[in-house]
């Protein structure tokens, strides 16, 4: 291939001339920026080659990682650092007139996720490839990620997402390793051997081909693979109306979550769902069978990961494999599966734990169905053995209750391991949540505090401060994230706490500069950026920021005298479509914005920034930019964040609440170092069970927080009427389910201490330089270190060093 600038450039050229059929000069940025994928592409290949022949002659146990979502964002830039070419290709194309910079604007972020867990399933990828950890992950190739968000009139408003229009660079079609996926149709009975068999017939197929994708380690060789499963028409005949079984067989791979408020859409999801599980277990079975003799020792060989319960048909999808293909006996077929899938829980809303309706389920995976009957009827047998005649505790465990299959309940009685996502998280699980299944196999439960990839997340979007730290304390961070530490003793470094502030200031300038560019408004470098940026939902609290500025911009306005360190607050966070009220909030921060933004009396104090369309490229951008970072969700809710780690690691400081893996964050950073409000989890979760809480009386006995609530509705925003009804019944009505009321004052407190500890800029510099200093726990590296050492009993299978 190449290995230094000139033989890049050689080959470049000739590269791009060949495959466009057109001069350099007539080439376009796509154009470039397609023929440096395929190069890099390419570059990566013979290590993908080797690292599979070595996975495979050792003999090592793989993992597989099953997620319905997987947040990548961006990649060139990613594959040119991990390989060590970035110097080179950047220098390269530099003499050739092109920006790598603004050729990495050209790709697409690859958004097949919502949120945290798409991207959480991201970083652990980077993190399996960088320590020689043979770790791959199977997901949809969804034709569009998640919506893209237009912003009209202060409204959200979806398009569908393309990341696909032009292609994308780094994914290889394997046509040839197609699978069929059965849908609907009966289950038949006959008798083999003397034993009675089922099998699936009169199914409708649907072919799943799969996309293989190279996960490239940091400085090493070893390449891991991502296997994207796209669906189409089965090649086989069927007497169906050919465009409608098309249209409904490419739906099924269309759009990442799509609407499920309705039976049809629900349908959709689950065929998802057994699409993804199906194709992704057949191909790992088949590759397995090459090897071995006996499905028996798959554990030995295999993981399989279900990152929630979305893949959780991984459980009755490999029974059914074994029993009815490998016509193994129930008993052994169910040790194997339970040894080899583990899972993890990252959520305990209960309106976000699916339960499936039978009615639904059965036609749709009829054989399936079946097995998770007979898992059930087992399940509940053993349970009335230990705890004969109490029908009220089967009822609650059972895994088919009420006309619903209760996925959670299936993950947890069909796999060996279940794991929260931080401390607090796994506890309450154990506590509460799940607190019978806890009782009866306590050895299931433990807990894995989410990690984030420094290398992405600092080395790769905040290129100044990681070169800044290899200068303070040596290069051994990358590899060992928790040397970060050393930091630590530097704090007293006048010149060091100066170039971080230098960096950060530049990199706010460069925000600055976005926002004004995609915004047209003029926000100050030398403001704090405190900023919130994540899904909108209620429990994440954006609601109380916003209010809280109201309140900011009232106090100033009314009162000459106050004063207060100039503030930006910066928001990033998408609804979902259906999501009424978190649409609310959008349009009330926009609202909240146009009058703070054009209000002369407050602008030199105060800026309110909502940054449309968040997603990975654009949180690369506001990471390393951020003072302050927003975790205000309410106590109990969170069950980690992850995005509190990315700010952490940029030193930004924290305010937030005692929940998710805050709190774990004010553990290492110590609680001088970040600012903490509001209720405990444990004061939540009292009120929701014995009440005692009236938001009401915060109302009546706080102005601020009358006042910033009356505002809603009593003409403050011109011309929008009852827009904000449903936020003003939220909080007074309804009684305020996530205590925006209770914690109003406690914020607005350590709001204004947070301001005063700006404004002493050495001390807010150490804060920053000992959250940086201790992030190095929250590195992905050491979460994925964890999972193979007690979940997955995997080993570092190390190539070379590149
Ligand atoms: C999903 C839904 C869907 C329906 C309506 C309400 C609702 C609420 C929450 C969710 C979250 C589903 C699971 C999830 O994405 N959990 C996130 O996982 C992250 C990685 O572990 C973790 O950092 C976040 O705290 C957690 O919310």
């Amino acid at each position: 291939m190449f290995s230094n600038k000139e033989e890049f450039k050689a080959l470049f050229l000739q590269r791009l001339e060949m495959t466009y059929g057109k001069s350099f000069n007539d080439s376009t940025k796509w154009d470039q920026f397609h023929t440096l994928g395929s190069m890099i592409r390419e570059y990566i290949s013979p290590d993908w080659i080797q690292t599979n022949e070595r996975y495979r002659s050792t003999g090592t146990k793989q993992v597989y990682y099953l997620s319905i979502e997987f947040l990548l964002g961006r990649l060139l830039r990613h594959n040119l650092m991990n390989i060590g070419m970035e110097e080179v290709v950047s220098n390269g194309l530099k003499e050739l007139g092109i920006d790598l910079d603004e050729l990495e604007e050209v790709e697409a972020d690859a958004g097949l996720g919502n949120g945290g867990l798409g991207r959480l399933a991201a970083c652990f990828l980077d993190s399996l490839a960088s320590l020689n950890m043979p770790g791959h992950g199977c997901g949809i190739r969804y034709k569009h990620g998640l919506f893209e968000q237009k912003i009209v009139d202060g409204y959200q408003v979806e398009l569908p997402e393309q990341w696909l229009r032009h292609g994308h660079v780094w994914e290889v079609r394997k046509a040839d390793l197609a699978i069929n996926i059965p849908f609907w149709g009966t289950v038949e009975s006959y008798t083999e051997k003397g034993g009675l068999r089922f099998r699936h017939v009169d199914a409708e197929m649907i072919t799943a081909v799969p996309y293989d994708i190279p996960v490239v380690g940091y400085n090493t060789n070893t390449v891991n693979t991502l296997r994207l499963w796209s669906a189409e028409p089965s090649p086989y005949p069927i007497n169906k109306d050919i465009l409608k079984y098309k249209r409904e067989t490419e739906s099924v791979s269309e759009f990442l979550y799509p609407d499920d408020t309705h039976d049809e859409g629900k349908i959709l999801r689950l065929k998802q769902q057994y699409f993804l599980v199906s194709a992704s277990i057949r191909s790992i079975i088949r590759s397995y069978k090459r090897n071995h003799a006996s499905l028996l020792k798959l554990p030995q060989y295999i993981g399989l990961h279900i990152n929630d319960t979305h893949p959780v048909l991984a459980i009755p999808e490999l029974m059914r494999i074994l029993l009815d293909e490998e016509k193994l006996g129930w008993d052994q077929a169910w040790e194997v599966t339970t040894k080899t899938i583990s899972y993890t829980n990252h959520t305990t809303l209960s309106e976000a734990l699916e339960k499936w309706p039978i009615r639904l389920f059965q036609p749709l995976l009829p054989r399936i169905y079946m097995i998770i009957n007979e898992i059930n009827e087992r399940f509940c047998k053993d349970l009335w053995l230990r705890y004969p005649g109490d029908w009220e505790r089967i009822e609650a465990m059972a895994i088919i209750a009420h006309g619903k299959v209760k996925m959670a309940h299936l993950a947890i009685v069909g796999s060996h391991s279940v794991n929260g996502v931080a401390k607090i998280h796994t506890d309450i699980l154990k506590q509460r949540e799940m607190v019978r299944f806890f009782e009866i196999s306590p050895e299931k439960f433990n807990n894995k505090t989410n990690g984030i990839s420094h290398r992405r997340w600092l080395l790769k979007a905040n290129p100044r401060l990681a070169a800044l730290i290899t200068e303070t304390i040596g290069p051994s961070w990358v590899g060992n994230p928790s040397s970060l530490s050393h930091l630590g003793e530097h704090l007293n470094d006048q010149s060091l706490l100066g170039q971080m502030n230098a960096i950060k200031r530049g990199n706010k300038e460069s925000l600055a500069l976005k926002i004004k560019e995609k915004t047209g408004i003029t926000v100050d470098p030398a403001s704090i950026f405190d900023v919130q940026v994540k899904r909108l939902h209620a429990y994440k609290r954006q609601l109380l920021n916003i209010l809280h500025i109201m309140h900011l911009y009232k106090q100033i306005k009314d009162d000459q005298s106050f004063n207060m360190h100039p503030r930006t607050f910066i928001f990033g966070a998408k609804a979902s479509p259906g999501y009424y009220y978190a649409k609310k909030i959008i349009k009330l921060i926009h609202a909240v914005a146009d009058k703070v933004n054009h209000d002369p009396k407050v602008n030199d104090k105060l800026k309110v920034i909502f940054l449309e369309n968040y997603r990975v490229s654009l949180a690369e951008e506001i990471f390393p930019a951020t003072d302050i970072s927003e975790q205000i969700s309410t106590a109990s809710k969170e069950a980690s964040g992850t995005g509190n780690m990315k700010f952490m690691m940029n030193g930004a400081v924290t305010l937030g609440t005692l929940d998710g893996a805050n709190i774990e964050i004010m553990e290492k950073a110590g609680e001088e170092n970040i600012f903490v409000f509001g209720l405990s989890a444990s004061e939540v979760l009292n009120y929701y069970q014995n009440g005692g809480y009236h938001s009401r009386e915060y109302y009546h006995l706080d102005t601020r927080i009358r006042n910033v609530v009356d505002s809603l509705g009593n003409g403050f925003f011109p011309g929008v009427g009852d827009e904000f009804e449903t936020i003003y019944d939220s909080l007074l009505m309804q009684n305020d389910q996530y205590f925006v009321l209770r914690d109003f004052a406690s914020y607005a407190d350590i709001h204004k201490q947070a301001g005063k500890a700006y404004e002493n800029e050495q001390g807010w510099l150490k804060m920053s330089l000992m959250n940086i200093a201790h992030s190095g726990y929250f590195s992905s590296d050491r979460t994925i270190r964890e999972y193979a050492d007690d979940i997955w009993n995997i080993n570092s299978s190390p190539g070379a060093v590149r």
